[in-house]
This record gives C-alpha cells, structure tokens and sequence, in this order.
C-alpha cells in the first residue's frame, strides 16, 4: 500500500483546519483546558499525528455544565418559540449539507472510514436527522386525560425539556452518532455538553464552529474534548446532568449507567453487539452474498450492528462463503481519502491488537480460515476482511464481540425456526439481527422470535431518523431515532386541575 501522496489528497480547508489548536467550546467561547494540558488526535492509516486538542477533565466539564445550566434556565434559548427552534436546527441541517464534502474529509481522515462511505453513508445521515428532528420541535404535544375519579377536573399532560444533558460519543460513527442525540435534544429545547471520543474528537470541534456561525445562543451547545475516565467520567457523574446518552462497550455503558443513577439521571445506552445474520436456502444469493459481505467489512467491522454470526442453510453454505471471500478479496485497502479505498485502518494499535488476538484465538479453538486472517502492510492499523468457518458458540470469537472485519459462519440444516432462533439468541448482546430469504411468511416469523432492537429483512444495518434504533438486552436502554427519541429528552409532566 503507497500512502506517499496522501498529504496532498487533504484539502486546504481541512488543512487549515488540522493547523489550529483545537480549543473546548463553552459558553459561547472558544477556550483552553483549566489544566492548560492538550492532546494529539493521529491519522489511523498513517499513525502520524493529525491534530492537537484541548484535554479536558472535571473542572472543564464543571464549566460547560454550568454554561449548559444558564443556557437552559435564562437567555434567548427557553423563550423561544418552537418553530425559531425548529428553524435554528434546520438552518444548522442546512448548513452541514453544504459543508458535507469538508466533514466527511474530517471524519475520513480522523476515524479511518473511506472518504465515500464518510459522505455518502455518514454526511447524508447527519443532515437528515437534523432536518427531520426540526420538525419535532413543534410537536411536543402532551394530551387531555379523562380521569377515572369523575368530578370537575382537567387533566393533562405537558412533555417539557429534560434539562442539560451529556452526550458521550464513540469514535466509529462520530457526526452520526451525535446527530442521533443533539438533534432530539435540541428539538425538546434542552442544552448539551458533548464528550467526543478521543480519538475522533476534530469533527465535533468543526460541528460547534457551524453550531456558532448559524446562531445557537451560548451555551446551547458545549465540547468537552477529552478522555474517558476524566472528561466523560467527569460528565456521568456531574450532579447538575440531568440526562445522559452514551454510545460505546457495553462494559463502559455499565459503568456510566452506575455513575449516572447516583442522581437519577435519564439514561439512553447503546452499546455493543453481536448481530446474528441468517440465511435460509431460498434467499437470492445476488444480493445476499455482497449485502452480508457489507454487514461484516463495511467500515472495517467497527459497527455496533455488524453482522458477525452467520446462520447459513446447509444447502447454501459453501457458495456464502465462496461469495463472500470473494467479496473480501474485492475491498480495496487504502487511504481513507485514496480514490477507490473500500477498506480503511481500524481506528488504533489497540483496536489491532484486539482484533489479531481474536483471529489468534480462532484459530487455536478450531476454526477455520476461509480467507483474509493477516493484518496489511506495517503503517496504520489495516486487517484483511476475514471468514472464519466451523465455528461454534463455545468459542471467544462467536460469543464476543470483536469489532473487526471478522465473520463467522456456522450452519443449520432443518426448518425449526425456534431451534434457529435459539442459536441466534444465544448471546448476551440484542442489537441487531438481518435475515435473509424470499420468504416473506418465514422472514416475519423470524423477526418475531429474534431478541433484537433491531431486525432487517434482506439488508443489513438500513438505518433511518425516524425509525427508532437501540438496542435489547446488553446491548443498550432506550432508543434513538423517531419520536421515541424525543421522549428520551423530555419529561413528561401530569396537570390535574380541580375546576
Ligand atoms: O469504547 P469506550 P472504546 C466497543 C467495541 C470496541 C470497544 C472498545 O467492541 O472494541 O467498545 O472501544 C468514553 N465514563 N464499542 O474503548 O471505552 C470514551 O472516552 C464516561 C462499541 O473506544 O466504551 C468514549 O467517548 N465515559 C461501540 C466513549 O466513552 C467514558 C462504539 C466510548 O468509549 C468512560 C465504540 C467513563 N469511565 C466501541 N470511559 C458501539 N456501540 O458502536 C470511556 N468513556
């Protein structure tokens, strides 16, 4: 892989923009750490340092929280009308389309995604959630209740704004991840603190200078750049959050969940995942083959919803399987912004580390490799697209999740769709599920008897602004997405009037 040209495929306006110290954004302000410390944001596919930002901890955190506070009790932001705010969201949804190419290049060189995928899939993503939140913001109605006590009584209910909430972000999806919380939010009218990842924090930085150039009143809208332990940390516990939404492992979702109940904050989670893939004989292997082969390697796997366990008919396996090393084979690694890149690093040596010693572990408890199985080249952190086959659920890579491009496939050979349904539900995480079959009567079935937030029929990972998404069992609480998001940032208030 040459990665020689790579520094005159960045634009100038992102290189101008990489050249500049990155501050936090409170209040209004573009400010330095309390502690004056800083840190370095590097390019996965290179491992050369791109960026320095501000390191944040709890006294940053202390600031923007009250900033968020002040912004949310006083000010321009709770007197105005629904529809100013709506308009404000779709002024900022209107700005971030035409600032579309700039962000993807942020977000393709920052988190290691392929400049295409960065645009078309993230960028289109983003404003969309923006611009359909918008319209929420002059819909939070409650409604009239008949109350069973009979009497001269009025009683209603009203959803008002949940307060100052803290937005934890993950680094695989940044900007889109972020629009599944701050738009909600800004819609209900409440204020925000957003804690990006470390390692992706530039495209959260470039979002709070469009945040500021199309008119938030200070304070809305605060970044924290910083670590998880301190900043985020810092965030779970304040006294003065009201709400938290958070995406990343489920591990750390435990841990904020715990933090955050210490003052009963609201909580959405969503988390990781091990999303079962099934595939019955009668499925068109034209679409299924790539459409699976996507569901595991797109973005290099680091997907909370990639399908990562194959359920594959017995009748079908070996032409899946052929298909989709074939497929693998077809990803072009490169560059996230190298015209014609399909496969980008994983986002740090430690993500490569993890991800080897899973394909390791394979391995060594029986399975087989189909194909890929090697990291690529000794700059950044790329791993062949790899199949793994004969494996079952008493191994790591079946039971955990990676968080690489690694498939495994194991098949069935009857019709019991519960006995199917069992396997698929053998797991702790309840993400996602895709099934794939041209019937439709066994397809609904399916979804049925699946433990899933989510489940698609003949695709995978088809995500929409209204259609809610979250996760079951320990793969998250609550749901983003549609109205369901939005009853995630109010609270819901009963008025019962004695006439
Ligand atoms: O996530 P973390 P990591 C999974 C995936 C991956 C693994 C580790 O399996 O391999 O998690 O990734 C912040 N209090 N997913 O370590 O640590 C942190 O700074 C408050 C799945 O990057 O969960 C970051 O902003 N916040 C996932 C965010 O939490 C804390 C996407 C996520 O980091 C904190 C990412 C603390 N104590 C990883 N510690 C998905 N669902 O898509 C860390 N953070």
């Amino acid at each position: 892989m040459d990665l020689s040209n790579v520094p005159s495929l960045i634009s100038p306006v992102v290189s101008e923009f990489l050249s500049r110290r990155h501050k936090h954004y409170i209040g209004g302000e573009w400010v330095d750490s309390v502690s004056g410390k800083t840190t370095t944001v590097e390019d996965p596919a290179t491992g050369l340092t791109l960026a320095t930002v501000a390191e944040g901890d709890a006294a940053d955190v202390d600031l923007a929280v009250a900033a968020a506070r002040k912004a949310f009790e006083s000010g321009p932001w709770p007197s105005m009308s629904p529809i100013e705010r709506g308009k404000l969201i779709t002024r900022l949804a209107m700005r971030i389309e035409e600032l579309a190419d700039e962000l993807a290049e942020i977000e393709a060189i920052d988190g290691g995604k392929p400049l295409a995928f960065a645009r078309h899939g993230d960028m289109s993503q983003v404003y969309t959630t923006y611009h359909y939140m918008a319209g929420w913001a002059s819909k939070l109605n409650g409604e009239q209740i008949q109350v069973t006590g009979g009497g001269d009584v009025l009683a209603y209910t009203l959803r008002q704004p949940v307060g100052v909430a803290g937005l934890i972000l993950p680094w695989n999806f940044p900007q889109v991840l972020l629009s599944y919380k701050l738009a909600p939010a800004l819609a209900t009218g409440c204020t925000v603190v957003i804690k990006p990842a470390e390692q992706t924090p530039l495209s959260s930085i470039r979002l709070a200078e469009i945040i500021e150039e199309v008119g938030f009143p200070p304070g809305v809208v605060n970044v924290v750049t910083g670590f998880g332990d301190t900043a985020g940390a810092a965030i779970a516990a304040h006294p003065d959050v009201d709400k938290i939404a958070f995406t990343g492992s489920t591990e750390i979702g435990k841990i904020v969940a715990r933090a955050a109940t210490g003052t009963m904050k609201r909580i959405t989670l969503e988390l990781g995942g091990k999303s079962p893939v099934i595939v019955f004989p009668d499925a068109d292997m034209e679409k299924t083959i790539p459409g699976i082969a996507g569901a595991g390697f797109y973005h290099q796997g680091q997907v909370c919803t990639a399908g990562t366990r194959i359920y594959v008919h017995k009748s079908v396996h070996d032409r899946l399987l052929e298909g989709l090393a074939e497929q693998g084979a077809g990803w072009k690694a490169g560059h996230p912004l190298q015209p014609g890149t399909t496969l980008g690093p994983l986002i740090s040596d430690e993500q490569l580390q993890r991800v080897s010693y899973y394909i390791d572990e394979g391995r060594k408890s029986g399975a087989s490799v189909v194909s890929g199985g090697k990291r690529i080249g000794n700059a950044g952190y790329f791993v062949e697209p790899t199949i793994l086959a004969n494996t079952d659920h008493t191994m790591s890579v079946v039971r955990e999740e990676i968080f690489g491009p690694v498939i495994c496939a194991m098949s069935f050979d009857d019709d019991d769709l519960d006995q199917i349904a069992r396997s698929a539900n053998d797991t702790p995480y309840g993400l996602a599920a895709s099934i794939w079959t041209s019937n439709l009567s066994v397809a609904h079935k399916m979804a049925s008897r699946i433990k899933a937030g989510n489940v698609w029929i003949n695709s995978h990972s088809a995500f929409d602004s209204a259609l809610p998404f979250g996760g079951a069992k320990q793969s998250g609480q609550g749901r983003e997405c549609g109205f369901e998001a939005i009853r995630a940032y109010a609270e819901l208030k009963s008025v019962s009037a004695a006439l």
